[in-house]
Parts: structure tokens; C-alpha cells; sequence
């Protein structure tokens, strides 16, 4: 079969009615700078790109040079092109607008750059994730309140990983398609179409040096896997933690699996750790579409009402038999509290 690049994707997507052309001019330009940041991180030590930039971000966590970086080119990619109303970003307080001199478009664009920036000085996967939303139609000024809709509203998701090889993973709401970079001719090109994750697994994926501090019904359902064979599941499972999202989700959308960030102790007054805006709804519209499931451990992630830009929420996401038991000991505990 002939190659499919991006491009092409795009343009049946286009003709099949699923997106409109200020839309496939967003994707594109999102893989052109996703093209970039790979090259940047890519480079490493060489580049002068690792290490910390010695700044905080917007959640007072120190950035690194190449999370600066990333920004960067994100955001300057997508000004000019008059497909954005605004972005937003996990290194960014506040919505950054479209610069008066460029023509405005009708989506909003939400990313956290470089996810698992905490990996790059020890070359693990990173990764950028992204989420598109409509700009509401009376709004020339988009702010803060604006990006403030549902995960069922987002038109477009995606991840890209940079790893061995640079994969971006994207969803319109038709299936969940993985294209690969071809590094010779620079070109995202479709790799797998209509991806199916498996609706049981063996394998989860969890910060185990939480656990302490984890909810009861947490420490259930996980003290049930690690006793694997010769508990209640009766099955040995397996456990995997890269600490970068995209690559651990990646594992899911390959060959299955479920992963956790749950609420604990240290964590709950924040609500969670990762990103309801630009981690969680991306990640939920993506697994969803590939047949997986995504909740907080009590409630679909995509029907969550956001109230903040930067909010954060527990997160279960992958095969849906697994999703559901945890979810399910989650509820029955919070039933049984009354
Ligand atoms: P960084 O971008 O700060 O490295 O955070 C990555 C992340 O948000 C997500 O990608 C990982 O799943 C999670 O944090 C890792 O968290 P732990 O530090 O608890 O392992």
C-alpha cells in the first residue's frame, strides 16, 4: 500500500466532512513545530538545550530550557496563520492572544509543550499534548473563561512522542490514527489507522511511592493486582512507570494497558496532579476514541465542567475493564460513606 502522509490524512478528513480546512491548517502547523521541538530535543547536550532554564512556571514548577523552548515555537508557529482566536499553555498564566497584526481564526488551541520535561536530562520520552476547541462565536477576546468547556466540545486531540521514533498520535472524534515521522524526507506519515485498545489487560501503570497516601479504594484495587495469582483477580499483571504521560499512554494506545495518577493525600487540596485543560481531556478524547475508557475514579473525565484553566484532576485512563473495576471500588466507597 502507498504511503499516507499527514497532509493527505488531512485532506480525506477534510472531504469525508469530519474537519474544515482552518482546522487542517491548524494540525498542520502544530506538526511542523512538533517537528521542530523534536529536532531541539533531539540534539540534547549538543544543542545546549538540557537543563533547568531557572524559572518557574505557572504552577511553580521550575521549567526547563527545553520547556521554554517548546513553548516558544508553539506559539510562535501558530500566530500568523489566522486559524487560532488564542493558546493556551501549562507554562503560561493566562491565554496568549493573537497578535493584533495577524487575522484571527475561529479555534482555541491548548498544549502543555514538553510533558515529562523532568525525564529530558536522562534521554526518556518526551512528549507535547494538545487539545483544539471553538472559539465561542460572539468572542473576539478570548480569555480564560472562554477555553472553560467540557472535553466532549474538543474537535481535535493529539499527542506527539519524541522517542526513538517521533510519533504524533491524533483523533477528530473518527478513530484514533498514529502517523510516524519519516526522518528522511521529514514527513509525519500514517503508521496505524482506527487504533483498538484492548479491553483487558495485565499490565498498569502507577507512582508506586504513593501509595501511602492513596484513597482506601485505591489501595484496594491496586494491594488486589500486586497479589496477583494468588489474590481475588487471580492473575499475575505487570508494571510499567515512565513518569512521562505521553509515553506511558503511548504503551496503552500500543498494546494495551491502564494507568493511573490517582488523588492521595499530598495532592488532594490541588485536586490531582495532571492537567485537566491540555493533559487529561486530550489524553480521555484520544484513549476514547481507541476504545478505552478515561474517568477521575468517579466520573467521566471528558464530562467534567472546568472551572479553571490550570485545574487538575485524578486520572484512570486505558482498557476499559480495568477503568471501570477501579472506578467501581472508587463509587462503592463513596456510596458507602453515604
Ligand atoms: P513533568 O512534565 O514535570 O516531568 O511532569 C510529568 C507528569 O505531569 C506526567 O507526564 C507524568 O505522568 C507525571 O507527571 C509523573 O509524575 P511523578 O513525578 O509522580 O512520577
Amino acid at each position: 500500500m502507498k504511503p499516507v502522509s499527514l497532509i493527505q490524512f488531512l485532506i480525506e478528513e477534510r472531504r469525508a466532512g469530519h474537519i474544515n480546512t482552518e482546522l487542517s491548517l491548524l494540525i498542520e502547523v502544530v506538526a511542523r513545530a512538533c517537528k521542530r521541538i523534536g529536532v531541539a530535543t533531539g540534539k540534547g547536550a549538543l544543542g545546549g538545550v538540557l537543563g533547568a532554564a531557572g524559572t518557574d512556571n505557572v504552577q511553580g514548577e521550575a521549567q526547563k530550557k527545553l520547556d521554554v523552548i517548546s513553548n516558544e515555537i508553539l506559539l510562535e508557529a501558530n500566530a500568523w496563520g489566522g486559524h487560532l482566536a488564542a493558546c493556551a499553555s501549562e507554562e503560561m498564566e493566562d491565554p496568549q492572544p493573537i497578535p493584533d497584526m495577524y487575522p484571527k481564526g475561529q479555534h482555541l488551541l491548548l498544549f502543555d509543550p514538553l510533558d515529562g520535561s523532568s525525564n529530558i536530562d536522562v534521554n526518556i520520552s518526551v512528549g507535547t499534548i494538545f487539545s483544539v476547541l471553538r472559539c465561542p462565536d460572539d468572542v473576539t477576546d478570548p480569555k480564560a473563561e472562554h477555553f472553560l468547556q467540557a472535553g466532549t466540545t474538543q474537535l481535535a486531540a493529539g499527542y506527539v512522542v519524541y522517542g526513538p521514533s517521533t510519533l504524533l498520535v491524533l483523533t477528530f472524534g473518527h478513530g484514533t490514527h498514529e502517523f510516524t515521522l519519516d526522518r528522511e524526507i521529514g514527513s509525519f506519515t500514517l503508521s496505524r489507522r482506527d487504533i483498538r485498545i484492548p479491553e483487558q489487560t495485565g499490565e498498569f501503570a502507577i507512582n508506586m511511592s504513593n501509595q501511602r497516601h492513596w484513597e482506601a479504594p485505591m489501595q484496594r484495587y491496586i494491594g488486589e493486582l500486586l497479589a496477583g495469582k494468588d489474590g481475588p483477580r487471580g492473575r499475575d499483571f505487570n508494571m510499567r512507570w515512565v513518569a512521562s504521560m505521553v509515553a506511558d499512554v503511548h504503551r496503552i494506545v500500543t498494546r494495551g494497558g491502564v494507568f493511573f495518577y490517582p488523588l492521595d493525600a499530598k495532592i488532594k487540596s490541588k485536586g490531582g496532579k495532571l492537567r485537566l485543560m491540555y493533559e487529561a481531556n486530550p489524553m480521555a478524547f484520544i484513549v476514547e476514541q481507541a476504545g478505552g475508557a478515561a474517568t477521575t475514579g468517579r466520573e467521566r473525565i471528558m464530562d467534567v465542567q472546568p472551572t479553571g484553566l490550570h485545574q487538575r484532576v485524578p486520572v484512570f485512563l486505558g482498557s476499559s475493564q480495568e477503568v471501570e473495576h477501579a472506578t467501581r471500588y472508587h463509587r462503592e466507597a463513596d456510596s458507602a460513606q453515604g
